[in-house]
């Protein structure tokens, strides 16, 4: 018989996983990371979209179109749950969301986008050339025509295929899992692992700072797997999803989207740098006000923070044990365990050996 644990545990096991975790174990904590410039994203995908980030950065662009070009590989990536070929929502349509912002408080977002490959661009062009922060539906897609962005159909990932495929025979609409490796639970935030191994997951939210010591931010998803129509997540809120001051520090947000709406995640993590905490104990506090105020319902949802303040220092913190932010730095390319409350329970793992 097929043993879908074996199967994982020995994809999980390639050369390039293996080089992937040694790395991990010699990663510096990430609150004693201090450089310039330097750019941090969310989950495993951040280690590419870093690269792409990276080249502006070191040859002295601008963080705002690192952060830019950074996500947008991420929202090409054939193999991601980002961009076209994500999950869909319960009717069958992909609908993205994301947002930008730049050093003076400039900031652009499209929500509830459809048929864009690139969303984090039509943001950054509401920024830039509109007098709005955001637009929505199809009153952004019309704008990101008359932009000049082509309209194209999306093309379900093999993985979102089967995710939808499989969501359809219950259509039942699950508590988000803790994001990890649990296939049996298709819950909105799921990861999914794919056949290379690497997780798959909705969102990639960046940070960066550039070599002027000037900060930007991106955040771009599909939000939450088999959403209902017109639901939009955090990340296109700006305060939520993201935000950037840049005489204080950045912040952004993967996770359950309304529990980060609600306390005003990013915005909040950056007023806790403001008062001086690190960027990892700001996140802290902040994860800590969203389990407060979930009760034992925090067990049932993910909600992770990354920050960077304005010397350049780095942290992250996450409900549960499982979120990884990648980093890059003139000295540091490494995917980083965040800091958490709550480890993967016990029991979880017994029910997965038994799938
Ligand atoms: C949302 N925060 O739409 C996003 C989802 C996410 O990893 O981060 N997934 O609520």
């Amino acid at each position: 018989m097929f043993d879908r644990r074996k199967f994982i545990k020995s994809s999980v096991l390639s050369s390039a996983a293996l080089a992937f975790s040694r790395d991990m174990q010699a990663a510096p904590a990430a609150s004693s990371i201090k450089d310039q410039p330097l750019v941090i994203s969310t989950w495993d995908a951040g280690i590419k979209a870093n690269k792409a980030a990276w080249k502006v950065l070191s040859e002295g662009g601008r963080a705002l179109d690192a952060v830019e070009q950074g996500v947008m590989v991420t929202e090409e990536s054939k193999n991601c749950c980002v961009g076209l070929q994500a999950n869909p929502d319960r009717d069958g349509f992909v609908t993205l969301d994301a947002s930008i912002m730049d050093e003076n408080f400039n900031c652009g977002s499209v929500a509830f986008l459809e048929r864009i490959k690139h969303p984090i661009s039509v943001a950054r062009r509401v920024m830039e050339k509109t007098p709005h922060v955001m637009l929505v539906g199809s009153g952004a897609q019309q704008f990101a025509v008359a932009e000049g962005f082509p309209l194209e159909e999306p093309v379900l990932s093999k993985e979102a295929k089967k995710n939808y495929e499989d969501w359809l025979k219950k259509s039942s609409y699950q508590s988000p899992a803790i994001n990890i490796e649990n296939k049996a639970n298709h819950g909105p935030f799921a990861p999914a692992r794919l056949e290379n191994g690497e997780w798959n997951h909705d969102t990639i939210g960046m940070l960066a700072m550039d070599v002027h010591g000037n900060l930007s931010g991106s955040c771009t998803t599909s939000g939450a797997g088999f959403k209902m129509r017109g639901r939009v997540g955090d990340s296109p809120i700006i305060g939520a999803g993201l935000f950037v001051d840049n005489e204080v520090g950045a912040c952004t947000a993967t996770g359950q989207g309304e529990d980060v709406i609600r306390v005003a995640g990013a915005h909040s993590v950056v007023e806790f740098m403001r008062q001086g905490l690190s960027p990892e104990a700001a996140c802290r506090k902040v994860v800590e006000r969203i389990m407060k105020i979930k009760k034992e319902k925090a067990n049932d949802i993910q909600v992770a923070f990354i920050a960077v303040n304005k010397n350049g220092q780095a942290g992250a913190w996450a409900i549960h044990e499982g979120f990884q932010y990648a980093i890059r730095t003139r000295t540091v390319e490494k995917l980083v365990n965040a800091k958490f409350f709550l480890k993967k329970p016990a029991e979880k793992e017994e029910k997965d050996e038994k799938d």
